[in-house]
């Protein structure tokens, strides 16, 4: 199949689906077209099966806000046109899905029939898909999509109960490379940063209010008055300076490390004891997936779609949003020597339930189903 994958190229959770999808695509024969404005990282290599398509908009005085999506859909009608592309596969739903239905009537008007398919990611629904300024769209694009994916089931509910959707949305989780993802030897790591035999905390996000890092700090501050613990703070966003200063205030500086974003991510959470993920919103959390992966036991809130990954008492556990002292008790609880091996190896156990060898061939029985949905309509 010749796929289009539309995402964001940055460090967010989507491009890194959209991404390693198409490299996994790509691996098994499919030659996917990537359509971004700048390459994704993880793509910066040759391979005979990848092609990168950068969508470069044209500057000029008048526009105070760049036409991005008009950009991004000349595009695609450009690659579906030159490289006889079989489907369009938007990640992210603004404004990809938007700019995918314009593609499409484009080429339609030239004779060309094209499925778009549409996979929902979090918060393209829970925050900014059901503001006023953009909900009119977002529900009409997800209508017009020709298959409609969302990442749990609780994102799925959530399409539904906030947009007038008539469209069915199928569930395809988040997956793991657990080739790269798995525990490393880095003990020296370990060493460096616990050099008294502390526990290890992690948390790793991109720092939005979503995300609530403060939290992850009210509750290793309260932790570390009953254990020695430190906590690696991994990632960066508009939160960060909010969450540093209060480190600052409170003399913590040297317990607590924030690291920046970091590529090779996998490296920290080998040495890791223990991934907090305090979210107020999450439709899945890859990120935690990416800890368990790696054998650390995930401390969660219950929000979205995080009961569907972290199984509460097995691979961690779950609190309600914001309740600090259920996580401090959990923390203790999965912290006890007697009781982190089994957290560790429960976790990884987890994880295997969304290897990448399980989740792609449901990807690709969906394009296959939207395809020939298709052909059978193009025939009637
Ligand atoms: O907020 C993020 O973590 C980034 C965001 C995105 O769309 O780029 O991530 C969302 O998509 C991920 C991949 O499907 C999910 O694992 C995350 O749970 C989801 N984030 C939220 O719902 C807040």
């Amino acid at each position: 199949m010749k796929i289009g994958m539309i995402c964001y190229p940055t460090f967010g959770g989507s491009g890194v689906v959209a991404t390693e999808l198409g490299l996994a695509l790509g691996k098994k024969g499919h030659k996917v077209h990537f359509i971004t404005y700048s390459q994704p990282t993880r793509l910066d290599f040759f391979n005979e099966n990848l092609y990168y398509h950068e969508v470069d908009i044209l500057s000029y005085p008048l526009f105070q806000y760049a036409p991005y999506e008009t950009a991004l859909a000349s595009k695609m009608v450009d690659v579906v046109k030159y490289e006889k592309l079989d489907l369009l596969h938007v990640h992210y739903a603004i404004p990809h899905a938007s700019a995918g239905y314009m593609a499409k009537q484009i080429l339609k008007y030239h004779g060309i029939e094209i499925p778009l398919i549409t996979t929902l990611h979090g918060t393209d629904i829970t925050l900014v898909g059901k503001d006023p300024s953009f909900e009119p769209v977002v529900t009409f694009s997800i209508n017009q999509s020709d298959g409609v994916t969302a990442v749990s089931e609780n994102l799925k509910e959530d399409t539904y109960a906030h947009f007038e959707i008539e469209k069915d949305i199928r569930v395809i989780p988040n997956f793991i490379d657990l080739e790269r993802f798995k525990k490393l030897k880095k003990e020296h790591f370990k060493t460096a940063i616990c050099p008294n035999g502390e526990k290890l905390i992690i948390h790793t996000s991109n720092f939005r209010k979503v995300k609530r890092v403060e939290d992850v700090v009210h509750v290793f501050k309260k932790l570390r008055e009953k254990m020695p613990v430190k906590l690696l703070l991994v990632g960066d966003g508009p939160e960060r300076a909010k969450v540093e200063n209060m480190c600052r205030e409170c003399n913590d500086c040297d317990d607590i490390r924030f690291l920046g974003k970091l590529e090779m991510v996998e490296e920290v959470l080998s040495v890791a004891d223990l991934f907090i993920m305090p979210s107020e919103k999450e439709s899945f959390g890859l990120a935690a997936l990416e800890a368990m992966a790696c054998e650390v036991p995930v401390l969660s809130s219950n929000a979205g779609g995080l009961p569907e990954l972290n199984i509460d008492g097995f691979s961690g556990f779950l609190c309600n949003v914001g309740d600090i002292d259920c996580m401090v008790d959990k923390a203790m609880e999965i912290l006890d020597d007697k009781n982190l091996p089994t957290f560790k190896k429960n976790a990884l156990s987890r994880a295997k339930d969304f290897e990448m060898s399980k989740i792609l061939p449901m990807y690709e029985q969906f394009y296959e189903e939207i395809l020939s949905n298709m052909h059978s309509e193009a025939t009637v």
